[in-house]
């Protein structure tokens, strides 16, 4: 067996925690050969912290035989000591009468925090995948809070829209979502993203030309896609936990999996037409273990571009509202 690696959870408590944690202890993230060592991460909020307690409890109660033990702890500096990976699922979720802009600025000043913490402490090979909504800013916001880890060690979560767009597809051609190959999700978490049909296959042959109706995907699709989150709000009444969770264990798999393509939310550096300093999803081509490459050859039609301009501009402005937290 390996060395245990140290998997930093923030949010431990909340929702996404509680379907997350089991499954990284289980092995589904790094493998049925990876130990590991989870960091649960809390405000330092006493009902939180007892929240914390618990599930702890209940990860010791399934005696996880890869999981060689458990800290918790309310503060940054402890929480991301020496961590592998640091999983930034914790955030304030938005209330009543809140704006986005008030919510990119709550948010963001956690992230200004965490991006510090994880550049001074966490091991030498650390790797952070953001949840924590808006979650292309908020990685944003932490990467360039980093001096010590390059720009690409942040990634964002977009593979919850990825998930979401394979299985659409699925239904209305009626295949299997297996037999639904290379969908990915261009921009940002948000209604403005782009799941580009254009570029998908139903077993080896394009969408467009698979499903014939051009209005559905155009429409259809992309807003079902876009609002599912909030489809699940309207019908749970809780946000999505833990089909988050499992796309988590998705992104962190696929980018430790050399060969994998899947959407990831990484630095632009302006492909496909976008500012060259947002987070946007894109595909990428895992290369080793949390090493990948923007796979940038994916042509574009003018749909595709018309999409892609309208969620750039909503990750510049969000950029804009959030400048002053630029490190
Ligand atoms: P919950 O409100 O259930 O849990 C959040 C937890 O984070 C709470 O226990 C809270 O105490 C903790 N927390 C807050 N600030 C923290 C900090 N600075 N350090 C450590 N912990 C902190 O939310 P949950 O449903 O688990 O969702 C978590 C985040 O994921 C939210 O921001 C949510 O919007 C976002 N989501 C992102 C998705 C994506 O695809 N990128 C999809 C699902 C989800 O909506």
């Amino acid at each position: 067996m390996p060395a245990p690696i140290r998997v930093a959870v923030t949010g431990a408590a909340g929702q996404i925690g509680y379907s997350l944690l089991f499954r990284i202890a289980a092995g589904q993230m790094f493998g049925p050969d990876q130990p590991v060592i989870l960091q649960m991460v809390e405000v330092p909020v006493e009902k939180a912290m007892k929240a914390a307690e618990g599930v702890a409890m209940e990860l010791d109660d399934c005696a996880y035989p890869l999981l060689n033990g458990i800290e918790i702890s309310d503060n940054a500096d402890q929480g991301f000591k020496d961590a592998n990976w640091c999983l930034l699922v914790g955030a304030k979720p938005r209330g009543p009468g809140m704006e986005r802009a008030d919510l990119l600025k709550d948010n963001g000043k956690i992230f200004i925090g965490q991006g510090k913490a994880i550049d001074r402490v966490a091991a030498e090979n650390a790797r952070v995948a953001v949840v924590g909504n808006p979650a292309n800013t908020n990685c944003m916001i932490a990467a360039s809070q980093a001096k010590r880890l390059p720009a690409d060690r942040f990634t964002a979560m977009v593979r919850l829209d990825q998930n979401r767009a394979q299985t659409q597809l699925a239904k209305k051609a009626s295949v299997h979502n297996t037999d639904v190959t290379d969908i990915f999700i261009f921009g940002n978490h948000s209604p403005t993203m782009f799941p580009a049909f254009h570029i998908a296959k139903i077993n080896g042959k394009p969408v467009p030309e698979t499903i014939g109706h051009h209005a559905w995907l155009q429409d259809e699709f992309c807003s079902t896609v876009g609002k599912r989150g909030a489809a699940i709000i309207a019908a749970r009444g809780l946000s999505s936990a833990a089909s988050a969770a499992n796309a988590l264990i998705d992104h962190v798999r696929d980018l430790t999996t050399p060969g994998k393509i899947h959407s990831v939310a990484v630095k632009s550096g302006g492909h496909y037409g976008f500012d060259p300093n947002v987070w946007a999803g894109m595909p990428v081509k895992t290369t080793g273990h949390g090493t990948y490459e923007i796979l940038t050859d994916y042509p574009l039609d003018d749909f595709a571009k018309q999409k892609i301009a309208a969620t750039n501009e909503e990750l510049v402005s969000e950029r804009d509202t959030v400048k002053d937290m630029l490190g």
